[in-house]
């Protein structure tokens, strides 16, 4: 097995950081009568008649059972007192500007993997207290300076610091040094690791694996029997020494947009037009980045809350409205089986690296 630290060189240090429930807090930052109540970010709830679903929630929510992607009408069941605010995107993305600005200014390589969350490479620090140090600094700063809180996880591997920060949500600092790692991880139900969903979570519970400690033991030809290749990178991540970079030109990986109907459908024209006018929207923000795409999903809700999705990988990369379009429209042929769609939706991602910002930059 391959050595988990290079001879001669210190260990890595990889911080993660991630707001708390990232829109919920900028919405009580910005209206501090919403300090400490129930705050559910999402679709209009329509005293329980409304459609869509829960983007985050305030952490005096959550105690009540909401949670994120779960149906609005559901969380207005659970806590119809709670405040129902729209989401202001705009809003949400100056904050998360604000934040990684923050980070950035301590000069360590940087990825931001979503509008909330990103991995800094503090190895040059060469120690975890020193590591800790900066971690608390940040915090403080984007307290201060935004009056918002995150969670912080510290770790040898990306996967670990990921892990970490969310362990003592909200609010939480957790360190994990390299003599520690494995301890940590292995009482640990695999479904933390990110990636493992509920249905690998079910082929793992099938197979007898519960903890990370149950898959890092496992048989690695039977895993890749059931998982393919990806099994060896899987069980690394159990075993703590997976050594993936942090990538600084990482930025937006995927741009998506979807829609609940009004009422659910099985009306082709309408899921057509709906189909058009989503994928004009998503094409209109790949030319506001500059970015060509390759790969196009398409995602389908039926009534009974099944979903379906469907990606397709062109040969070239495109920002062409129309390519994309045929594409979706092709997509979703396949897995449109006539039952009536409550949601529809389209995602955009495998970007050319060679976007025309950068081509702008080179000359
Ligand atoms: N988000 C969303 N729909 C989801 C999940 C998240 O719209 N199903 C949005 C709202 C979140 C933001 O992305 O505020 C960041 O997602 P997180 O998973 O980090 O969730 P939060 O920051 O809200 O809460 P936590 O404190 O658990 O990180
Ligand atoms: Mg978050």
């Amino acid at each position: 097995m391959e050595p988990d630290i290079v001879q001669g060189t210190s260990p890595r240090i990889i911080l993660h950081l991630d707001m708390d429930s990232f829109y919920a807090s900028v919405e009580m930052q910005d209206r501090p009568e919403l300090r400490g109540k129930p705050v559910v970010i999402g679709a209009d709830p329509k005293q329980g008649k409304g459609r869509g679903v829960v983007a985050t929630c305030s952490y005096e929510a959550r105690a009540f059972g909401i949670r994120s992607a779960m149906p609005i009408s559901q969380a207005f069941v659970l806590c119809p007192h709670a405040v129902f605010l729209p989401p202001d995107f705009p809003r949400y993305v100056k904050a998360s500007a604000d934040v990684m600005a923050i980070l950035k200014a301590h000069g360590f390589p940087l990825q931001q993997v979503s509008i909330d969350e990103a991995f800094l490479d503090v190895s040059r620090l060469g120690t975890f207290p020193a590591a800790t140090d900066l971690a608390v600094r940040i915090k403080d700063t984007i307290l201060t300076h935004l009056g918002l809180t995150c969670s912080i996880g510290l770790a040898p591997t990306k996967v670990v610091a990921k892990i970490a920060s969310d362990v003592h949500k909200p609010g939480g600092l957790t360190v994990v040094e390299p003599e520690n790692l494995f301890s940590f991880l292995a009482p640990m139900p695999v479904r933390k690791i990110p990636g493992i969903g509920k249905k690998s979570e079910a082929v793992l519970f099938e197979m007898g694996i519960r903890t990370i400690r149950d898959l890092a033991a496992y048989d690695i030809q039977v895993l890749i029997t059931r998982f393919g290749r990806s099994a060896i990178a899987l069980q690394d991540i159990a075993a703590g020494i997976e050594r993936s970079e942090v990538e600084e030109r990482e930025g937006v990986k995927s741009v998506s947009r979807e829609t609940t109907f009004t009422d659910d459908t099985d009306d082709e024209h309408l899921i057509a037009a709906m189909m058009d006018a989503l994928a004009e929207d998503v094409c209109r923000n790949l030319s506001d980045e500059s970015l060509h795409c390759r790969t196009v999903t398409v995602k389908v809700r039926y009534q009974g809350f099944v979903t379906k999705t469907k990606a397709r990988t062109l040969p070239h990369y495109t920002g062409d409205t129309a390519t994309v379009r045929t594409c979706a429209h092709s997509l979703l042929r396949d897995i449109f089986d006539g039952r009536k769609i409550r949601l529809l939706g389209i995602r955009l991602s495998s970007f050319d690296t060679c976007d025309a910002r950068q081509m702008t930059l080179g000359v």
